[in-house]
């Protein structure tokens, strides 16, 4: 360590020094690590503040993704997930189908069930509210954590109800907390050449703060590795972490990084494995009020996400179940997510960290 602070400039010690009495940096100081600080300086930053936090834990969760179906009325250019009706690889499942694929799953003890899919014509936030009943009936042990806040806006136009009825609607029928999709880049020129129909940067932002207040938490996430810049996903950070200050309701900050296949972006190369893994830790940095990072393996592989603990990152998300499409068909190395408690706890232990199950708000299972 002591060769690692020889070589720090005063900007650097600077930063170091706000650390080191728990504050906040500045969006400047993201930018200035991002660009100019090493990996080894930001790893040594982030696992200090983890390390604060959490020990050695390293999180998981026993859960399983349902993608209702791929139909989507956007055409996000990133999407390689979203289907037309009547497309061959278009799926459409019924309550019924979700009923029995839990059933399948009852041996594993599953605490969550991460529920989402695109904007679809039929499907209206009342055959959500019948299917959360029918889940809670059979499964009241399971979290229903649903929707990103592009879908709950959705719902509630095509319903004529205003947001805080949307959700208000769904929380009473099972809904426990929103998932963090849909935020992409919280800038509305990059929103509008990656995702033109999609809701603005104002609207996602108000979705979280209004399930907030309404007493759901929800994750956040960033889709990076795209067209936007360095400063880009500094000022994204930014806007999560002020509204966290209002409302303290975001659970973990999940980074997605673009995959290239299968979509109408035309872009073809990825970000490179030390980025990934410096965007970690500069999250685990910039974000100091949200209190979790979570790495999520379906998206870069199980390898990467357990390398991501030693980088700021404190959760692994969860076993999955290899139900989830949207990362397969985007051309993850992880074409069937699928991963036991064991293996992934043996995992975790490889790498020096001591795995935790946990559930959807983080509470410890034991
Ligand atoms: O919003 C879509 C991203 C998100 C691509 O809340 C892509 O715990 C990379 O939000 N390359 C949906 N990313 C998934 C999501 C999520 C995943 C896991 C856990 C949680 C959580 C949330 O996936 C979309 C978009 O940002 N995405 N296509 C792509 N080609």
């Amino acid at each position: 360590m002591n060769n690692l602070f020889s070589q720090l400039n005063k900007t650097e010690l600077q930063i170091y020094d706000k650390i080191q009495a728990k504050q906040a940096i500045s969006i400047d100081d993201g930018i200035y690590l991002a660009k100019n600080s090493s990996l080894a300086f930001c790893a040594f930053l982030a696992n200090s503040i983890r390390e604060r936090l959490y020990a050695k834990k390293a999180f998981l969760n026993v859960n399983t993704h349902i993608e209702i179906s791929n139909r989507c009325v956007n055409k996000c250019k990133f999407c390689s997930f979203y289907r037309k009706k009547g497309d061959p690889d278009c799926w459409d499942l019924e309550i019924d189908d979700v009923l029995r694929f839990l059933e399948s799953k009852s041996e594993e003890n599953l605490t969550e069930v991460h529920l989402t899919g695109g904007l679809h014509t039929e499907k209206t936030s009342q055959f959500y509210c019948d299917l959360f009943t029918e889940i809670k009936k059979q499964f009241p042990q399971i979290h229903i954590k649903a929707f990103t806040a592009v879908e709950i806006e959705y719902f509630a136009k095509s319903d004529g109800l205003t947001t805080e009825e949307a959700i208000s609607k769904l929380k009473t029928h099972g809904l426990n907390s929103l998932a963090g999709g849909g935020a992409e880049i919280l800038d509305d020129k990059i929103r509008r050449k990656i995702c033109p129909e999609k809701t603005n940067s104002e609207t996602w932002l108000k979705v979280h703060k209004i399930a907030h207040q309404t007493g759901l938490s929800s994750n956040c996430t960033m889709l990076y590795g795209h067209i936007e810049s360095v400063e880009d996903r500094i000022y994204h950070m930014a806007k999560l972490r002020e509204l966290q200050e209002e409302t303290n309701g975001f659970n973990c900050f999940i980074q997605l990084k673009y995959k290239t296949y299968g979509n109408r972006l035309n872009i073809h190369t990825e970000i490179n494995l030390p980025e990934e893994l410096k965007t970690y830790a500069i999250a685990r940095i910039f974000l100091h009020n949200i209190p979790h990072i979570k790495a999520y393996w379906p998206m870069t592989g199980i390898e990467n996400a357990a390398l991501a603990m030693s980088y700021g990152a404190d959760d692994m998300d969860g076993t999955i179940s290899d139900s989830t499409k949207i990362y397969s068909m985007a051309g993850s190395i992880e074409q069937k997510p699928q991963i036991s408690k064991a293996e992934m706890e043996e995992l975790i232990s490889l790498h020096g960290f001591v795995p935790v199950e946990r559930d959807s708000l983080y509470y410890e299972v034991h």
